[in-house]
């Protein structure tokens, strides 16, 4: 395995200008910042997960002002001036994936300036590192200030506000300094410093937010608790705080390495931005391809830590008070793309602040789903766009909880922890059931169809959209394992199971495509980004290859349409330039790359892959909807594992689609197959050339291998 460092950095060669396209990202899973790397001057812009406006709010209406649904808001910035700084030169900036430490160095007037900025879990601070190479070189001014208009003050060392959002949020934040050498004052929103050999910022923020419906959502005050986390994080010493950051990070990030292949060095020498245009261009550059896979990880383990909320639009990092679609949590495919790796990739911790949205989320969708589809409705779903207060804001998206219901499953399909399944994924997977108990429509023939659907932002409103059926589908099955995995319910599994074969089935229509809804009028020319009647393939597994063959194919067919992938009948060969409008967006890349994976297309998921980087990645490697939209950087990283190790048909499949680019050599170590296991690969040619897989518990399990399904036994490793 090649050392990660050089695949897993992104550097540039100034500072960053544009907070979308250029600033980078850091977080701690609830307390987030995009930093600059400026010269003379340094933007802090930071984001604490929980800081929405709006309130609880069920009626649908999409108002994202101060009331209703509500948006996701910036928290604030700290601004860093530096005096006698003058014409840099030798300017670096960089974002060590390994550690998750930003670091910003330049000389000026022979004194070498270097900065260090990393967002600590174990402390819960961003802290900020500012040092020099000449003694008493470090003279300027910090300044914080609120994204919601606090009044900054300030106290000793300290510069802090603590405000209320006109919905009645407490947020508060403290921004606190230590020098050694010169010294530090204090006044109003500024605090100066003057001869310092280093500075030490540390800065934490947080809200009265707490994810409970009967505490109409909030909990205790902020200020308290954060300057109680300040002050154990001040006592410690600037190694410290570091190292129990880098052991906090790399302890995730570091279960899984992957090598691609090596970059010409010429390349890779590089700074980001300009190989991410050479690769845009054509250029081969397998440890660029590397670096988005790990990004995608960076940023879920940045942004989505266990007792904190999920990922939302933008993972958490925000510099508006009206980001696009409220930065909220979209259910039709983003936030569940959004987690799409946190399994596959070993980072499986991080899966648990979607599930514990869910289950905080559910009472007052329940009483919604109530009110729209009557008082004795059981179960619950959502409507498209949701909020942290129970809101439910644009469109109902009638099989939304039957996607939730996915992950719950997924989780456990990955773990085996059966005492998170008897406790939380169980009960959400079985409530589920009972709303399509009550909601499916019963037609003459005696078929089952969801009533009044949507195929996802695509055609009419009717009965038995592919989609619908496919997640029914997929929630039936899901609950039908996990029941048996518990030994629990057994008449209701009878029940379920019934249900289940009586579901109106996938249908392959006239020009030999996967109907996506029952009638038949799939149009070849159009290419909306929504895949949704390919769900069965992925993320779902009720078609395959091995199993429905005859539906694989028709699936193939839409997905090469909807592609623009006219290959077959003009001859000219598919290529990411043939792509076209609606198709080049932040996810449906990934998606399709999943797809394809799941299809054995290898050349075309890689094309896929290549698609995100050419035309919908920004410099600083955030995919582009446009605006900005994070869920094509974690969906990207579920590609790359799909492409590499599947596990859905009870077979694990060791290189499944590894396209021509990645054939030569290549290796992966840590990615995760359904059971608990743990796979490692390693081939030559196209061909693997040694595995391993071990899991927890001694089990022998089906794995396919350079096209044989061998019978292996597990390493045991607990
Ligand atoms: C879905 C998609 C859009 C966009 C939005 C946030 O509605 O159809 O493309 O990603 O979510």
């Amino acid at each position: 395995m090649k050392p990660t460092n050089l695949s897993s950095s992104l550097r540039y060669h100034a500072p960053a200008k544009s907070w979308e396209n250029e600033a980078l990202p850091i977080g701690n899973g609830r307390l987030g910042a995009m930093l600059f790397g400026g010269t003379q001057e340094e933007r802090v812009q930071f984001n604490e997960q929980s800081l929405w406006s709006g309130d609880n709010n069920w009626d649908g209406k999409y108002q994202t002002g101060d009331h209703g649904f509500g948006a996701y808001r910036t928290f604030g910035d700290v601004f860093l001036t530096f005096t006698g700084v003058d014409a840099p030169t030798g300017y670096r900036r960089e974002l060590n994936l390994g550690t998750g430490v930003h670091t910003t160095a330049f000389v000026s007037g022979g004194t070498t300036f270097a900065r260090e900025a990393f967002a600590s879990r174990p402390d819960q601070a961003i802290v900020l590192r500012i040092t020099a190479s000449k003694r008493g070189a470090l003279t300027g001014g910090v300044r914080l200030t609120s994204g919601q208009g606090a009044t900054v003050q300030a106290r000793g060392k300290e510069l802090f506000f603590d405000g209320a959002m006109p919905n009645g949020l407490q947020h508060a934040a403290s921004l606190r300094a230590l020098s050694v050498g010169g010294k530090l004052a204090a006044t109003g929103e500024t605090m100066a410093f003057v001869g310092c050999d280093s500075l030490t910022l540390l800065l934490n923020a947080r809200t009265s937010y707490a994810p409970d419906f009967r505490r109409g959502w909030r909990g205790e005050p902020p200020m308290p608790r954060l300057l109680r986390e300040l002050e154990l994080a001040g006592r410690k010493s600037y190694p410290s705080l570091k190292s129990a950051h880098v052991k906090d990070l790399s302890g995730l990030l570091g279960r899984v390495a992957l090598d691609l292949g090596t970059t010409e060095p010429g390349i890779s020498s590089r700074p980001t931005d300009e190989r991410l245009k050479l690769y845009a261009g054509g250029q081969s550059d397998p440890e660029l391809e590397v670096l988005i896979f790990q990004y995608g990880r960076y940023l879920l383990a940045s942004c989505s830590r266990p007792g904190g909320l999920p990922a939302n639009l933008q993972g958490l990092w925000n510099e508006s008070n009206h980001p696009a679609w409220a930065s909220d949590y979209h259910n039709n495919i983003n936030v569940q793309m959004n987690y799409w790796a946190a399994e596959t990739t070993n980072l499986s911790e991080c899966h648990v602040p979607l599930i514990d949205y869910i289950v905080a989320q559910a009472e007052p969708c329940r009483i919604a789903t109530k009110k729209a589809f009557g008082a004795k409705t059981r179960g619950w779903t959502a409507r498209t766009s949701q909020n942290i207060f129970g809101g439910n804001g644009w469109e109902w998206n009638i099989p939304a909880s039957a996607w939730y219901a996915q992950h719950a499953y997924e989780h456990f399909a990955f773990t085996q922890d059966k005492a998170y399944l008897k406790k939380t994924g169980y009960p959400i997977l079985k409530e589920i059931c009972q709303y399509w108990e009550d909601h499916l429509k019963r037609l003459p023939d005696g078929s089952l169809v969801a009533p009044n659907g949507w195929s996802p932002e695509h055609g009419p409103h009717e009965d038995g959209v592919m989609m619908d059926q496919q997640l029914i589908w997929d929630l039936f099955q899901n609950y039908l394992d996990a029941a048996r995995a518990l030994g629990v319910d057994t008449d209701y599994q009878t029940q379920i199971a019934d249900m289940q074969s009586k579901l109106a089935p996938n249908k392959i229509g006239k020009w030999g495509q996967l109907q996506e809804w029952q009638a038949d009028r799939d149009d070849p020319k159009d290419t909306h980004r929504h895949t949704s009647h390919l769900f069965a393939v992925y993320p779902g597994r009720q078609i395959s290859q091995e199993k429905t063959p005859e539906l694989a194919k028709a699936a193939i067919k839409s997905l090469k349409a909807r592609c623009n992938d006219h290959e077959d009948e003009t001859g000219k060969p598919f290529a990411v330039e043939t792509t076209i409008g609606d198709s080049r967006r932040s996810w449906t890349w990934p998606w399709r790359a999943c797809v394809w994976a799941r299809l054995g297309e290898s050349e075309r998921a890689y094309i896929s892959v290549r698609g995100l980087l050419t035309y919908n990645t920004l410099p600083n490697l955030f995919a582009n909807h446009p605006p900005f939209q994070l869920d094509g950087n974690f969906g990207i990283s579920a590609a790359f594992a799909e492409l590499l190790l599947q596990s859905h048909t009870g077979v694990i499949a060791l290189l499944p689609a590894l396209p021509k680019a990645w054939a030569k050599s290549g290796s992966f170590t840590g990615l995760k197959a359904r059971g608990n296991l743990t796979v490692d690969c390693t081939w030559k040619d196209g061909k693997v050339i040694g595995f391993e897989i071990s899991s927890p518990e001694p089990v022998t399990v089906r794995v396919s291998v350079n096209g044989r399904v061998e019978q292996v036994k597990a390493t045991v490793r607990r």
